[in-house]
């Protein structure tokens, strides 16, 4: 009997966890703290429509932001934020510093995974199944991001804006990596067996995987 009980309770333990009703059957006592907690909402919502009362609730909670953190086995590190708008374009603020002066390759890659450093984040992100290319080719990977600079002092700011990097949806890249390589990436077209895989960029210098963070 007593386990009987245990079992005839712990569900209702769950459903008290739920942030909304899921079971109209469910026991009073239950039914009343939960319309407590509705109501909250729905008075939240009320008043932000009311403020501007052309746009739909979802919109307020559309801003998205990511933040990937690049280290690796060398001095080159950096950080990486990534921003979105409802479903607009991401834009990508990039600064990376311990490079040597010129142009290096940097992609988000499909794995967050480094338990081997960057090698297991495995290959470009390419959930189209494309060769690899540059960022402004239809044929392309999600995940090119081309190349960034460093100047004289090894360091290599940039802004990339991209609408093949959503921070949520079927593609999000939230969970994947960021790596900047050793040398240029060729964009696909140097000719060499490697560019429309990798764009023959070389070693993989630093990475990062891409994680929520406070907008
Ligand atoms: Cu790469
Ligand atoms: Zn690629």
């Amino acid at each position: 009997m007593a386990a009987h009980a245990i079992l005839t309770t712990t569900p209702s333990h769950h459903t008290l966890l739920s942030p909304l009703p899921t079971n109209p059957s469910k026991p009073p006592a239950l039914q009343s703290s939960f319309r407590g907690v509705s109501l909250k909402l729905h008075r939240q919502s009320l008043s932000i429509a009311a403020a501007v009362p052309k746009k739909p609730l979802y919109v307020f909670a559309a801003s998205k932001k990511a933040v990937a953190v690049l280290k690796g086995d060398s001095k080159v590190e950096g950080v990486v934020t990534l921003t979105q708008e409802d479903d607009g374009p991401t834009t990508v603020n990039v600064r990376v510093t311990g490079l040597t002066p010129g142009l290096h390759g940097f992609h988000l890659h499909e794995y967050g995974d480094t338990t081997n450093g960057c090698m297991s984040t495995g290959a470009h992100f390419n959930p189209n199944n494309m060769t690899h290319g540059a960022p402004e080719d239809k044929e392309r990977h999600a995940g090119d991001l081309g190349n960034i600079v460093a100047n004289a002092d090894g360091v290599a700011e940039a802004t990339i804006v991209d609408t093949q990097i959503p921070l949520s949806g079927p593609n999000a890249v939230i969970g994947r990596a960021l790596v900047v390589h050793e040398l240029e990436d060729d964009l696909g077209k140097g000719g060499h067996e490697l560019s429309l895989t990798t764009g023959n960029a070389g070693g993989r210098l630093a990475c990062g995987v891409v994680g929520l963070t406070p907008i």
